[in-house]
């Protein structure tokens, strides 16, 4: 009989407390004001969509907010995040402007990706946003190649990869787990469970309800939490992404949340259960932090009523500079498609010649 190779002890559990300060009255306003913003910038896009101003596919957040606005108060700017096709949330609280990314979902050229990728492909390197991606699972891999290009250049950034629990079951997934696990990288894969892909219910498509629970079988550390509560969010997201700095190596999260609308702008959601999402609803991000506000912080409700009003005029605004800006010229439209060469390879394709 031939002896195996012992197997490594399971991970260690995440720090139960981040390191990062407790919010106080101005930093959670901050957090709020990102989450109404968010939102309403995206119910003015599906109303710009039910007037065919926006084209195309079109996924809203809409009750996630706290999980990206969570995890960017627990990110440094220089972490690099990526995204799948619902990422118009992300892209905000990474730091792309509301005019920015309502233009790209025009389809504009002030876009954040000139106009040439839309609602499921907003980017913006000057944030470290590094994309959305339509193909499911699909930027996984991505996730794991923008930390081990973080490792190799010592940035002391960490990538953080927000993917949904029908992401969770692609092939590429578990390579892209592996493989960071097996080089330690700074990357924190975040799973926003939301209990649907597209109208496949979570009980449906797998018999594991928890995807953190993923990591487990590469001997990741591993973590599941509530996330409708965007104090939480920051500081579980905190735990993992100082964990991950500190070069322990990678950590996936789970943060359980719902979406409040359809999968797309075409789906009327007609799958969920009687009664499921006004319950749902009762664990509203934003109701929830405005509640913590009002009773622990003494906010006023003629503050929040100035900040609902400033991110009206502000998505308002977001939509008149979109209605306003030109549309991309049509020679650009190769010009993205493959990277230059560059001083960090030393090659590479071309885009084309143009
Ligand atoms: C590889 C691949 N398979 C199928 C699809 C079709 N599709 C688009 S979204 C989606 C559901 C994904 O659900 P989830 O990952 O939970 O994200 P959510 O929409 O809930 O944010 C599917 C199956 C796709 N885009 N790519
Ligand atoms: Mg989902």
């Amino acid at each position: 009989m031939t002896a195996s190779a012992p197997t490594p002890p399971p991970p260690a559990p995440l720090a139960e407390r981040s390191s990062l300060p407790p919010v106080d009255r101005e930093s959670l306003l901050a957090l709020y004001r990102k989450m109404v913003l968010i939102r309403r910038v995206e119910e003015l896009a599906a109303k710009a969509y039910t007037q065919r101003k926006i084209f195309g596919f079109c996924h809203l957040y809409i009750g996630q907010e706290s999980v990206a606005v969570g995890a960017a108060a627990a990110c440094e700017p220089q972490d690099h995040w990526i995204a799948a096709y619902r990422e118009h949330g992300q892209a905000m609280a990474k730091g792309v402007s509301a005019r920015a990314v309502m233009a790209e979902l025009f389809g504009k050229a002030t876009g954040c990706t000139k106009g040439l990728g839309g609602s499921m492909h907003l980017f913006d390197s000057s944030v470290n946003f590094m994309g959305g991606y339509g193909i499911v699972g699909g930027h996984v891999p991505l996730a794991t190649g923008v930390a081990w290009a973080m490792k190799q250049k010592k940035t002391n950034g960490v990538a953080v990869c927000f993917f949904g629990d029908g992401s969770a079951h692609q092939g590429a997934f578990f390579e892209a787990l592996c493989l960071a696990q097996l080089y330690k990288l700074p990357v924190v894969f975040l799973c926003e469970n939301n209990y649907y892909a597209m109208g496949t219910s979570i009980d449906r498509q797998s018999a594991l309800i928890d995807m953190s629970l993923r990591g487990l079988g590469v001997g990741m550390a591993r973590e599941q939490f509530e996330g409708f509560d965007v104090e939480h969010v920051r500081d579980r997201v905190g735990a993992a992404v100082e964990y991950a700095r500190s070069g322990q190596g990678p950590v996936i999260l789970e943060a359980i949340t719902y979406r409040f609308r359809g999968h797309s702008m075409s789906d009327p959601a007609k799958y969920r259960k009687p009664g499921e999402l006004e319950e749902k609803k009762k664990s509203d991000p934003i109701a929830i932090t405005e509640h913590r506000l009002v009773n622990d912080f003494g906010v006023t409700q003629a503050e929040i009523d100035a900040i609902a009003a400033a991110c009206d005029a502000e998505a308002e605004d977001s939509v008149k500079f979109a209605e306003e800006s030109p549309w991309p010229d049509p020679a650009h439209l190769y010009d993205y498609t493959y990277a230059p060469p560059s001083a960090d390879t030393g090659a590479g394709p071309t885009n084309g010649g143009r």
